[in-house]
């Protein structure tokens, strides 16, 4: 859809006050958080009640967040989700397109009848069962579409609280933009962001500088003890088992970015992160270049996302998922040589 007819519909949608739901995705990530804080109170200023809702507790290097204290967590108060989707006019579904993403309200949120509104950058979407939609795979982050979006209706709509959500949800999804910047724009729109943000330096800090010893331990562990390099098929595994993470204390966002240390190495062209959860086995994979991680979890893993950054799941023991990821890789032999 053309970002001047999504305009135009959003424009029409937004004019009276309504009760709207804002949802994003299981396990969120600061994109997912910063994206949805910083859309809702633009809605907000049209005269709307929203309420941001996710599945699950986000990490707490987001919790400074501001309006993060606000967000309905699904796990913690299911009654009044329930009560959400009751008196709902229009859902905005930010930074995932399949409701099966979003986590324990999924049959909630695919039975709503409400108009059902589209902002993300992950591939393979499926736009029926939305209104409109603004669906651009070649964009950093959702936060740089709801930026843009946002500029469109023009600066006096942008405070500080929203921009500095957005800036953290695009430092997040660009690693700090050394991975995932398509285009120019993305780094105009940032400097509008700066101009009216809190301190770039600051908001920084507070998502890569909090780590706490624990989580620091834990990535030295991942990297010097646990990562397993696989010449042949230019890839770097960590697993990660339930026991391994408690001896870390593990808290929510403490294996977050692990995966990407791998692939400071030369020669790897793939990452993969495989960590045993409460009753599943997430993936998580991260590439270089042309190698499609997002394909390769698509087939294999029961998920998807973007080109160079995926995630994925399987019901089986640790071990067996490890054995699951070596078993396909020598169909991927030849692109993962020749990926990076
Ligand atoms: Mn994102």
């Amino acid at each position: 859809m053309h970002r001047d007819l999504f305009y135009q519909l959003l424009d029409a949608e937004i004019q009276d006050p309504k009760s709207i739901l804002i949802v994003t995705h299981v396990n969120p990530d600061g994109d997912a958080i910063g994206s949805s804080l910083a859309f809702s109170a633009f809605l907000r200023q049209f005269g709307h009640d929203v309420n941001v809702l996710v599945s699950n507790m986000f990490p707490d290097f987001l919790a400074w967040l501001p309006g993060a204290s606000d967000i309905v967590i699904y796990e913690n108060d299911a009654e009044r989700a329930k009560a959400l989707f009751e008196r709902v006019d229009c859902i905005f579904m930010l930074d995932f397109n399949q409701p099966s993403r979003c986590g324990k309200f999924s049959e909630l949120l695919e039975a709503a009848t409400a108009h059902k509104i589209l902002i993300d950058h992950h591939r393979d979407t499926d736009f029926a069962p939305f209104y409109c939609y603004l669906s651009e795979t070649q964009i950093s982050s959702t936060s740089e579409l709801v930026a843009e979006t946002i500029l469109h209706y023009g600066m006096e709509y942008l405070d500080t609280d929203m921009a500095t959500n957005l800036l953290a949800g695009i430092i997040t999804d660009t690693g700090s933009f050394a991975h995932s910047v398509y285009r120019p724009e993305t780094f105009a729109i940032c400097a509008k962001l700066i101009e009216k943000s809190a301190s770039y330096v600051w908001i920084h800090q507070q998502i890569y500088d909090t780590f706490s010893e624990n989580r620091l331990r834990l990535l030295g562990f991942s990297i010097s003890d646990k990562m397993e390099i696989l010449e042949d098929y230019a890839t770097a595994i960590i697993s990660l088992s339930k026991s391994e993470l408690e001896q870390f204390n593990y808290h929510v966002g403490d294996t977050e970015g692990v995966v990407n240390y791998p692939l400071s190495m030369e020669k790897i062209t793939m990452s993969v992160l495989i960590t045993e959860r409460q009753d599943v086995i997430r993936f998580s994979f991260r590439s270089k270049g042309d190698f499609s991680v997002h394909e390769l979890a698509k087939k294999h893993f029961s998920g998807g996302g973007h080109t160079n950054a995926a995630g994925g799941s399987l019901t089986c023991s640790l071990q067996e998922a490890v054995d699951r990821l070596k078993a396909v890789l020598p169909d991927y032999k030849n692109l993962l040589i020749n990926g990076r």
